[in-house]
């Protein structure tokens, strides 16, 4: 705790808390505060504070004061698209006067990263962790409970874990608008989609090459699966409405244990410059609180820790960020028509030979790459006009007719849309996706041979919703 926040905490408890004994608080002792998963008894516990502080949030707690539910949900983003002007009406429809909570929803809506574009792709972690972290700070207060920790709801636990926990099914914590069967507890989504494994195998925190990196591949993969298999365009599926859903903090502290598991298997974050990017939010008592990323890029620092972290797959050599791999990749094969249009049911493409890899055949290719390179599908310039309320799962060389179920031998990946409403046109921080597909493919080799022009399939995991119209800009097969 940083000594300004540790002192207005201890004001806030001086007057909310007076006479209590401060050791038993635990902010006097060194003892990290525990983060409990939502299913345990200590979650469940927890959850019933939560409700308590989202109420006193939305209700009593009046609009415009940063501990308010709309506060920090704008904090995050505006709806209905979060543009600069949007953030602007609704300033000043909120304020009429200047005030220091003016100044402070000025400094703070509209600035989650990394969901638009001229964000850095690397600020999506740290940023979170912080938004997280005084949102819990908010959520003691508003509870007066000074006892709360923010639950986390591990979906990747087998199905039972991917229901949502009851407790958001109904009350205050529910939403009436996420995805059918969300609230009547069918699991959000199959186990292969909510597995957090390809993120934890990530060598490095940064993009590297055409290798996603723990960053995005965690954000574009896993977190934006479950904002994408718990609600639609009006809830946790579209970036500018997504923390109006109580769910969100459980999706979001989540996403922040997987960060810490990364590092505690030895993932290693970024340096300078990385470490000195700082952003601003409200601390417990609605004054603002600065934090830079190097402040928070290891949990110690903010004395709390998780009742369980994941272990590394086997997969997993971490390294520290190196210098982008350019000038080893180039194109293998892509996509002949510049972009893809996705619909109702699955669609499938040929990979043509990029020209410059004279011809090979992609059996020839696999054997080629020898032990240091690998193969990646890539998918870029993701877009949507809505959300289409669903995932995709994306195959190679799926045999026509085949079932598109994700638990196949040529299932590659999922992708969502759940940031695709904005563009991301800055190429350093360009969002894609990339799947190392060298063992499927060499697996499919084994079981009868892989055609010479690779072909990819991609089909919507479940009902697509109203008239959205996601496209895949780009494709292709990218050796490394
Ligand atoms: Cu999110």
């Amino acid at each position: 705790m940083s000594r300004v926040s540790r002192r207005s905490f201890m004001a806030r408890m001086a007057t909310v808390s007076a006479g209590l004994c401060f050791s038993k608080y635990g902010f006097a002792s060194p003892t990290a505060r525990v983060r409990y998963e939502a299913r345990t008894p200590e979650g469940k516990q927890m959850l019933k504070i939560y409700a308590d502080a989202v109420n006193n949030m939305m209700n009593s707690i009046k609009e415009g004061d940063p501990r308010n539910w709309i506060f920090q949900w704008y904090t995050h983003a505006v709806p209905p698209q979060g543009t600069p002007q949007n953030k602007t009406d609704k300033i000043n429809s909120t304020y009429p006067s200047p005030s220091p909570y003016k100044d402070l929803a000025n400094a703070m809506w509209n600035t989650c990263q990394a969901h638009r574009g001229g964000d850095v792709e690397d600020y999506f972690l740290p940023w979170h962790r912080m938004f997280v972290y005084y949102f819990e700070e908010i959520i003691r207060y508003a509870a007066k409970n000074d006892s709360f920790t923010l639950p986390y709801w591990n979906y990747s636990a087998g199905q039972d874990s991917a229901k949502i926990p009851d407790e958001f099914r109904s009350g205050v914590l529910s939403k009436t608008n996420r995805n059918p069967g969300v609230n009547t507890g069918s699991p959000i989504a199959p186990d292969y989609i909510l597995d957090a494994k390809p993120s934890l195998g990530q060598g490095t925190y940064s993009r590297n090459g055409v290798q996603q990196g723990f960053n995005l591949k965690l954000d574009s993969g896993l977190h934006g699966n479950v904002h994408g298999a718990v609600g639609n365009t009006t809830n946790m599926g579209s970036v500018p409405w997504a923390g109006g859903d109580p769910v969100f903090w459980m999706h979001h502290c989540n996403i922040d244990r997987l960060w810490a598991s990364w590092n505690k298997n030895g993932g290693k974050n970024p340096g300078a410059p990385w470490t000195g990017k700082e952003f601003t939010f409200a601390a417990a008592d609605g004054k603002p609180v600065k934090k830079k990323n190097g402040e928070v890029d290891d949990i110690a620092k903010l004395s709390y820790s998780y009742d369980r972290l994941e272990p590394a797959p086997p997969n997993f050599r971490p390294a520290a960020n190196i210098a982008l791999l350019n000038a080893r990749f180039a194109n293998f094969a892509e996509a002949a028509s510049p972009s893809l249009a996705l619909g109702r049911g699955p669609v499938r493409l040929t990979l043509e030979h990029s020209p410059g890899n004279k011809n090979r055949l992609l059996a020839d290719e696999l054997k080629a790459l020898g032990t240091q390179k690998s193969l990646y599908l890539v998918l870029k310039d993701l877009q949507t006009n809505a959300q289409p309320g669903v995932l995709y799962d994306v195959y190679l060389d799926l045999p026509e007719g085949a079932r598109t179920n994700g638990a196949n031998d040529n299932y590659v990946g999922t992708i969502n849309f759940f940031d695709a409403e904005h563009a991301h046109t800055d190429a350093a921080n360009q969002k894609f996706y990339s799947f190392d597909i060298t063992d499927l493919a060499k697996k499919l080799q084994s079981k009868g041979g892989v055609p010479e022009k690779p072909t990819v399939t991609i089909a919507p995991a479940g009902e697509v919703e109203g008239e959205a119209k996601p496209v895949v800009g780009q494709i292709s097969l990218v050796e490394q």
